[in-house]
């Protein structure tokens, strides 16, 4: 496929005819300037120096930061329809797992299909995504299982992220399921994940995280301890999938490995939440995992919120659990079955998912010298982008510094 990111004309210039959600009573301005961040303020205060740029007018649109997908597992063959059946018909998800479905199955089809299968199942997902804003997603791996077909998925990952001048990071996830040919030896699978697959692909440049499903229907708290230790020797930043379907006191574990972020966290305890404040760790809420599980135990949002843990919001787009293709829908999510403000919600799809990225620094934000990625929005006021559902109130989308939506804006 050739690369759609050629087609986009460069942001550079003066944005105005725009309202800053921060501040969204006064019109702003946004400079641009060799795709970065120049300037952003009140037009008012705009100066002297930058009227006379190239005029991007935004019809009084609102302006957010370019939105952050900060857990996903996009790359996967197939799908698994067959289960929502199974699920509504009253089997749970681990049951389903035990039956040979579940993650198993996705790997099964993941195998099957080469790369280029795999990026034509997956862009038009990504496309999805993106339509909402998205201009920074992470996706990992997870459904190969083995050295060759993990290799697979981060390949199409990064081949994605090339291809649609979006900022992808990666994330080894080849701790995710027990691949069918190590049934019973979970021992021997975690040494192959540690000593051979995460330093190969590591070395190939295919790993910017590494992340662990650490469950019962998993891997445990010693194997988890495991990857993370292999994870450290080199240099590489953790996170955990933690207590989505129990307790495991794997986010206490995250905590002392520095990780990025914990996910899920249902079943998250007292000590895990402190553990979690003490490290910077950030808590990344999965509202459509929790909807499509028909789950009724909520994340500890109110003490997250009381001991200040940054809290992110994500698709945690996969065939299984949340077959989600709306971050805007997830902000919707976020606010009606977990009770996150709207500014919570927000922040948690911009600042505090780049945090959880370790992309801080440079993406969530709207600031001198960051890579110039912000939305455009037909809206009125920020809390219309998560009342509304099912709507695309996207006018335009600067991502990496060109017009990728809206081209004529
Ligand atoms: N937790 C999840 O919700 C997904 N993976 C994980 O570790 C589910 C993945 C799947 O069912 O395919
Ligand atoms: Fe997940």
């Amino acid at each position: 496929m050739k690369p759609v990111i050629n087609e986009f004309p460069s942001a550079d210039g003066l944005w105005s005819g725009i309202r800053l959600a921060t501040d969204a009573k006064v019109e702003g301005a946004i400079v641009v300037a060799q795709g970065a961040i120049r300037w952003v303020g009140a037009r008012s205060a705009l100066p002297a120096e930058f009227a006379g740029l190239k005029p991007h007018d935004g019809g009084g649109a609102l302006v957010t930061p370019g939105l952050v997908d900060c857990h996903t597992h996009l790359v996967y063959g197939g799908q698994r329809a067959n289960e929502f059946a199974m699920r509504l018909a009253g089997a749970t998800y681990e049951e389903v797992a035990k039956a040979g479905g579940g993650i198993v199955s996705s790997v099964r089809a993941t195998r099957e299909a080469d790369e280029d299968t795999l990026f034509a199942q997956a862009a038009p997902r990504l496309e999805q995504l993106l339509a909402d804003g998205v201009c920074v997603i992470e996706i990992k791996s997870g459904y190969g299982l083995s050295l060759e077909h993990e290799r697979k998925q981060l390949r199409v990952a990064r081949r994605l992220g090339e291809a649609y001048g979006v900022t992808v990071r990666t994330t080894f996830l080849g701790a995710h399921a027990l691949p069918p040919e190590y049934a019973g030896r979970s021992g021997d699978y975690i040494d192959l994940v540690c000593n051979e697959m995460l330093p190969a692909l590591a070395a190939e440049g295919l790993v910017d995280a590494v992340d662990v499903f650490c469950e019962r229907i998993a891997f445990s708290l010693a194997e988890t301890e495991q990857v993370f230790k292999a994870a450290k020797a080199l240099g590489l930043p953790v996170k955990l999938h933690a207590e989505q379907l129990s307790d495991m006191g794997g986010a206490a574990l995250a905590a002392r490995y520095g990780a990025l972020s914990c996910d899920h966290i249902e079943h998250l305890s007292a000590e895990g939440i402190e553990a979690m404040r003490r490290s910077g760790t950030v808590a990344v809420l999965l509202p459509g995992a929790y909807y499509t599980l028909r789950d009724t135990h909520l994340p500890p949002i109110a003490a997250l919120r009381a001991a200040g843990v940054p809290m992110a919001v994500s698709t945690d787009h996969n065939p299984g659990t949340s077959p989600a293709l709306s971050l805007l829908l997830m902000v919707n999510m976020a606010c009606t079955l977990f009770r996150l403000t709207v500014p919570e919600a927000l922040d948690g799809v911009t600042v505090h998912a780049a945090r959880a990225l370790g992309l801080q620094d440079t993406h969530g934000a709207i600031a001198p010298g960051m890579p110039a990625n912000f939305v455009l929005w037909n809206v009125r006021e920020a809390a219309e982008l998560a009342y509304w559902f099912g709507q695309q109130p996207v006018r335009a989308v600067v991502r990496q510094g060109r017009i990728a939506i809206g081209g004529n804006a």
